[in-house]
Formats: structure tokens, sequence, C-alpha cells
């Protein structure tokens, strides 16, 4: 009979953490809604900054951060898709939406907004400009996309972005894992930590009765084998070579009981995964792991559509290619007191050289643990089981206004998007909001471009003083 891990069920290293995260999830809700083929490069764009590239695009080189006529330089045949707006035109904070098209005229649906435009997709290829130099000649670009943008019907001088079409998304492949798993923390629009021991334990102790069932026939006939007593290689328990794939050759090991648990936790991920798919048409990958920095960390290793295992013996090869800063809570002011003490150092696996007094003393107690057990692959951070929001936000970033008029046009704006999303709110879950908050901050910080890149601020604003 199979030795029950349940005692440790709760601890490391037999926790079982999954990070799932949807492939250019943006780009995924556009294909779906105009049906075109995944094989056609396409972009979702705010104004002028591209916010997810599909992966057909990415092939092309195209980056986020790239503007528009550098990605179509790029990538000709580029559809490129705006994010759903809201406000403008007197419409008094409604949402205006526009269709893809192009010179393909790809299966249209209006979806459900109103005020629509047709956005002349593919059709505009960057016209060199006549300027004297380079910058000159970009901000006659960016002067032309913004103008275009206008006649398209998406103007962010009077329009906020409308991102409800993602949400809704995002609810729908939450709504699926729901029915796989309870301990579900949603952390982003596209991805969600999922604590799945409780399920992968109950899966062990399954396995464990049909081998016990198997082993007493075998009893019964004579042909007990006590070589491996505690992990018989039974028929139910044989994974695939591709099963037991890990990271840089450490594969999983099915007769080591943390890696057996994350080795069934993996064959539950495929199924949500496969469920997803042919439920809602989106594509995910996912990471496994003991916790959720590795799991994180693994879900981006091999996209679009892969899931990723960490056993024990990966860890290290798992954090010997990822760089100091793109560990979470490394890219800020942590992260360069790390470097600064590490000037050698590029990834997570060069940190372990140094001793946890070394660390501590320079970096402080409490920085110091935690960059000691961080290089180290250590995170005990439970997934926190929620999947609906606590609050709200709607923010627009906008240019000074000179009148009180200006202010309010945005917050009607603002209020109108709130306003359906807490509609919304009541109609599928009966919540409703109980505070609100009104926040203004103005400037902008030197550095917001490159947090919007890295998807850490909401909006890529002109500079505003
Ligand atoms: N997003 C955004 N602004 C950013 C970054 C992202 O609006 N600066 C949006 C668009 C993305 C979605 O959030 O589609 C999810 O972000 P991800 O970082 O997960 O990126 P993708 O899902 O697009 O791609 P990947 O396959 O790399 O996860
Ligand atoms: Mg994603």
């Amino acid at each position: 009979m199979l030795a029950a891990p349940a005692a440790t069920a709760a601890t490391p290293p037999f926790r079982v953490i999954v990070h799932i995260d949807a492939d250019s999830f943006y780009c995924q809700v556009e294909y779906r809604r105009l049906g075109l083929p995944r094989d056609t490069p396409l972009v979702v764009q705010q104004w002028e900054g591209l916010i997810a590239i599909s992966y057909p695009a990415r092939a092309c080189g195209v980056r986020r951060g790239d503007r528009l006529d550098e990605a179509r330089r790029k990538c000709p045949g580029l559809v490129a898709v705006h994010v759903e707006t809201r406000g403008g035109g007197g419409n008094g904070g409604g949402v205006s939406s526009a269709p893809a098209g192009g010179e393909d005229d790809h299966g249209r649906e209006g979806g459900s907004c109103e005020g629509g435009a047709a956005e002349g997709l593919n059709a505009t290829q960057a016209v060199p400009a006549p300027a004297a130099n380079h910058q000159q000649q970009q901000q006659h670009q960016q002067q032309q996309q913004q103008q275009q943008q206008q006649e398209e019907g998406h103007d962010r001088s009077s329009q906020k972005a409308c991102l409800d079409r993602y949400r809704e998304a995002s609810e729908e492949v939450l709504a699926v894992i729901g029915r796989f798993a309870t301990r579900v923390e949603k952390a982003s629009i596209d991805y969600v930590y999922i604590d799945l021991t409780p399920e992968v334990m109950a899966m062990w102790w399954k396995e464990g009765e049909a081998n016990e069932e198997e082993e007493e026939e075998e009893e019964e006939e004579g042909e007990e084998d006590h070589t491996q007593a505690h992990f018989p290689p039974s028929a139910s328990f044989a994974f695939t070579p591709a099963e037991l794939l890990g990271i840089a050759g450490h594969n999983a090991n099915p007769l080591h009981p943390p890696d057996r648990a994350l080795l069934l936790g993996a064959r539950l991920v495929a199924r949500i995964r496969k469920a997803i798919q042919s439920e809602t048409g989106f594509t995910m990958s996912a990471g496994i792991s003991h916790n959720k920095m590795l799991s994180k960390l693994a879900s981006a290793k091999h996209k679009p559509n892969k899931q990723t295992l960490v056993p024990s013996s990966a860890v290290l090869s798992l954090l010997a290619t990822i760089p100091i800063k793109d560990i979470r809570g490394l890219g800020g002011k942590l992260g360069e007191a790390v470097l600064a003490l590490a000037p050698g150092c590029s990834t997570a696996a060069d940190l372990q050289q140094f001793s946890l007094p070394f660390l501590t003393q320079h970096l402080g107690g409490k920085e110091g643990g935690w960059v000691y057990r961080v290089c180290r692959g250590e995170d005990e951070e439970e997934v926190v089981a929620k999947v609906e929001a606590k609050t709200m936000l709607s923010m627009k970033s906008f240019a000074p206004v000179g009148e009180v008029e200006g202010v309010r046009g945005w917050m009607v704006i603002l209020a109108a998007d709130l306003r359906g999303r807490l509609e919304r709110e009541f109609r599928v879950n009966k919540r409703r909001a109980t505070g609100l908050s009104l926040l203004y901050r103005g400037g902008r910080k030197r550095d917001h471009r490159e947090k919007w890149v890295e998807g850490k601020t909401a909006e890529l604003t002109p500079t505003v003083s």
C-alpha cells in the first residue's frame, strides 16, 4: 500500500501550488470575438501603446512597448484592435467599440457596445514623415496616429479605456477552474494561483486504494513484490515521459513522494487547461511546483499553451535562468540594493553565494532573510482563496483642465464605468458596494513608462505637470 502523505499535506514540500496564466490574453479574447484564425498576427492597442501581443506577432519581433507603426514595420500583415473606449463625443460615458477589419474583412461581430466606428486595421502602413530629424519624425508619426485614432472613434483626450470585455472573459475562465479546485486566488485579470494540495491528496488516496485492491489480488495469487513496498509501479501510477519532463532535463521522479504529488497535480492541471480551452477557446500556460514563486516563474517558461513542472531537483536550474529583477519583490528598491551589494550577480541562483549573516547585515534582518530564502526557491506564502474583487478601481490620467467642467466630464465617464461594473456585480454575485473613495494624484513619476511596460501601472499617460 502507498505511504500516506496526508500528515504533511499542508506543509512544504508536499504542497502542490499552481500558477495558471492565459496566453496573450486580450489577443485571445479578440481572436474569439472576431472569429480570426489563431495564426493571424494580432495586437491589442490602447492609444499609442500595444498592451497585448499575440504569439504570431511576437514571432515577427513585435514587443510590448513598441509603437504601432514600429510593429507594422516588423509585421506587415499585423491586425491591431483597439480596446473599447468610454466617453467622448457627448455620449455621457457610453462605450465605443470597433470591430477589426482591414484587408481580410474577417468575421465581424458588433459586440455589446454602442457608438462603434470601423477601425482601418491593416490598411495603413507607416508613411515616412518628411521631418528633418528622428525626433521630429517620431513626433510627426505620433500626431498621425493620434489623428487616426480620433477618426476611428478612440480619443484619449476625451475617453478612457473600457476593459469590461476582458474582465468578463476572465470570469469565464474562473468559473471553469472553480469546478476543479477550491483554493483559487485570482491574482490578476488573466492569472490565478491554485493550491491543489487537497485535490492531489484525494487523487493519491484514490490511486492508493486501487493499488491496495490490486496488491490484495496479487497476494492471493502469491505474487507479492516487496521490493517497492511503498510505491508499487502499478499501471495506474504510470506517467508518460512527457509528464515526467521537468526543467533542463531534471525530470520528476515518480518514486519520490514530493515529485509524485507534483505529477498528480500536473495531471489535474492538464485537465483544467483542456476544459478551459474547450469551453472558452482560450489557451493557458501553467507552472506546477511546491510554492507560488517557483510556479509563477515556471509558467512563463514554455509559453504558449504548455505547462512546466518544477521538481525539487530542478529548482537551481530554474533559478539560474531568472534575472534578479524578475523575482517578485526584487523589481524595486530592494532589488537595486541587492544588485549594488552583489555587482557580479545576474541571476537569482547567483545570490546563493551570500551567507544569511551577510545579507541581514546589509539589507536588514527581515529583507536579508527573505532574499536568502527566495534565491533558494523557498517561499511559504499561502494561496488565499479569493476570486471576487474586494474593490473596483476606475482611473484616468488626463491632461490639465482649466475649469471645473473639464473635471466633471471625467467624473461622468469614471462614474459610468463603475456603474456598469457594479450593476453586473449585483446581477452575477448579488454584491453591492458599501463605500466610495475618490483619489487624485498630480504629475507623473519618472519610471511610469517602464512600470507600464512591465504591467505594473495602468495607463501610459502623456506628461502631466
Ligand atoms: N496588460 C495591460 N497593460 C500591460 C500589461 C498587460 O493592459 N502593461 C493586459 C493585456 C494582457 C493582459 O493584461 O493581455 C495580461 O497580461 P500578461 O502580462 O499576462 O500578458 P499576456 O497575457 O498578454 O501575455 P503572456 O502570454 O505573456 O501572459
Ligand atoms: Mg498572460
